[in-house]
């Protein structure tokens, strides 16, 4: 028999949720009661879940199935009546958004540090998502982060571990705990979304699609959606079999840490997608042969081309994107007079909009794109939308860009990260320019005339919310940007992130290399911070 323990704890004091959840390192999760205490705060901080469903699943990283074992049966412990669990302790978290829709869950409960690396040593993290499938919203991790600073007791119960590997339903006291297929129901709901028989038309004949799954939990989605669905070579989905330290890599699809299929893309003979994802499957990579294509872009050629997949046909209602993403997809609003928003970074202030049917479409600069479908960026989804472009278009990725820019201008963009700095002047960096806001209008700069500078605050119009401290932009005449912000994912000191704008008309130089179109703005995005002088960096750890 399992019985009921309430077990007296003491509060830590970095319990606060960033942009996606709390992360941490490993080690700070494996000291007595903390990750306990994190889940009873989430617990705490919630109402009228007893009896309900919990949604649980991870990215597979280190640490990942023994923190399932603990949030069951803390679950099981406050009440909740079902768990439905990622075979394998396995969930991406679009899939995991998903099934809380599907399952009408009150909500779930996703560990992963996304494209953090993993093991012993690397991070760790737990986000909890409401009953529409999207991350907590800020009132609630507030709310989270409150109870976590008092905490002095959880409830777990005393009971043996699940067997996370074998699907089917056992009994946890009184909750049910339903181990079920990861892929299958994300798979199906991707059949419904996108033309497949026309992209299983087009992989068959001569176009070719790379995956690489980093080694995180997209493997097994990738064999299921491009292999047996679409019909792809399994020698073309590499790095498919998740692994707790994601094979030593950064599980980060970006030029860097994605370079293997980047350099076969950049072969004349290349594939015509190469495409990757992240640690829990919500971002995404776009490569066509010799053309990347930057997030910003991909989410304006998603907005302006998503009626080619079935479950546009009908149109848009409006689309959405983070305040440092490029206005690429603005241009795109306008032409087609489509609502358009700006929103802080993070998924969390999408889902108002996308509950009320204000928009269709939205995405992030950090390679986060994504639709209705679900409450999360999805990955795989992405590169279904591109397959299903492509094959509608018959034309090539680097073709499809030259006709965006031929048609809306090209915004010029690029994003550095000053990864970890030393936090204390990384905020005063920020303090500095903050105080300076009110002198900038008017200033001339290498890079033309500063019109507007102020720190981005989002009013949202659906609960009608109010964000402050979204990042400082400093606005040139003729639309040319530089944002600064301070990164709320990561577990080491402070990284500071400069977004770079540059607005090119229709009929301007469209293909030109990205650090040369910028040249002169990131000089001056060095130098009106003072990055050298704050952090004694002169260049920049990672250029996305
Ligand atoms: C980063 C990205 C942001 C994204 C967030 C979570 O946040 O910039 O756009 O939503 O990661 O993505 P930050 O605060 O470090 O800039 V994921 O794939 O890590 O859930
Ligand atoms: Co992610």
């Amino acid at each position: 028999m399992s019985r009921t323990l309430t077990v007296e704890t003491t509060p830590y004091d970095d319990q606060k949720p960033g942009t996606s959840g709390l992360r941490k390192k490993v080690t700070r999760f494996q000291e007595a009661n903390y990750l306990e205490n994190f889940v009873q705060s989430i617990f705490d901080s919630l109402e009228g879940f007893q009896g309900q469903t919990l949604v649980v699943g991870g990215d597979g990283r280190y640490h990942n199935a023994q923190a399932i074992q603990t949030i069951l049966k803390m679950a099981a412990a406050n009440g909740f009546g079902r768990a439905v669990v990622g075979q394998g302790g396995l969930l991406s978290t679009p899939a995991v958004s998903h099934l809380i829709r599907k399952n009408e869950a009150f909500g779930g409960i996703i560990l992963s540090a996304s494209h953090n690396p993993g093991g012993p040593d690397g991070d760790f993290g737990i986000k909890f998502n409401a009953a529409n499938g999207g991350p907590a919203k800020e009132s609630l991790t507030a709310k989270m982060f409150a109870r976590s600073k008092v905490i002095d007791r959880y409830q777990i119960l005393d009971a043996d571990d699940v067997d996370l590997d074998s699907i089917g339903t056992s009994r946890l006291g009184g909750m049910s705990v339903e181990i079920i297929d990861s892929v299958a129901d994300y798979a199906d709901l991707m059949e419904t979304l996108f033309d497949f028989d026309a992209i299983r038309t087009m992989l068959a004949g001569a176009a070719t699609l790379l995956f690489d799954a980093m080694h995180a939990v997209t493997g097994p989605y990738a064999n299921e959606i491009f292999g047996k669905r679409l019909g792809v070579d399994s020698a073309h989905i590499i790095n498919a079999k998740p692994k707790t330290d994601f094979g030593g890599g950064h599980p980060d699809p970006n030029l860097v840490h994605a370079k293997t299929i980047y350099d076969a893309a950049m072969k004349a003979d290349g594939p015509d997608l190469a495409a990757a994802s992240d640690g829990d499957g919500d971002r995404n990579l776009i490569i066509g042969r010799g053309c990347f294509v930057s997030p910003s872009d991909s989410l304006a050629v998603i907005a302006a081309n998503a009626h080619l997949a079935p479950a546009h046909s009908g149109g848009l209602s409006g689309v959405a994107r983070s305040m440092p993403t490029s206005a690429a997809t603005d241009r795109v609003a306008e032409a087609k007079g489509l609502a358009c928003y700006e929103t802080p970074t993070g998924w969390k202030f999408f889902g108002n909009l996308l509950d009320s049917g204000d928009i269709t479409i939205c995405g992030e600069e950090s390679a986060g794109t994504g639709s209705n479908h679900v409450r999360e960026k999805d990955g795989i989804w992405a590169v279904l939308m591109w397959l299903n472009i492509l094959a509608a278009r018959t034309m090539s990725v680097a073709d499809i860009m030259a006709d965006h820019w031929a048609t809306y201008g090209r915004n010029y963009y690029a994003r550095h990260d000053f990864e970890e700095v030393d936090a204390e002047s990384a905020a005063n960096l920020m303090r500095r320019l903050r105080e300076r806001l009110s002198s900038y209008p008017g200033t001339e700069t290498d890079a033309g005339r500063i019109q507007t500078a102020d720190e981005f605050s989002y009013f949202d119009p659906v609960d009608e919310s109010l964000t402050e401290g979204q990042g400082i932009r400093l606005i040139f005449e003729g639309g040319s940007r530089i944002v600064y912000r301070l990164s709320g994912t990561g577990t080491v000191g402070a990284t500071l992130r400069v977004y770079i704008e540059r607005y090119e008309p229709p009929d301007g130089e469209l293909d030109k290399p990205v650090p040369e179109a910028l040249a002169e703005l990131i000089a001056v995005s060095r130098s009106e911070a003072g990055i050298e002088r704050f952090t004694g960096r002169t260049e920049p750890d990672v250029i996305t």
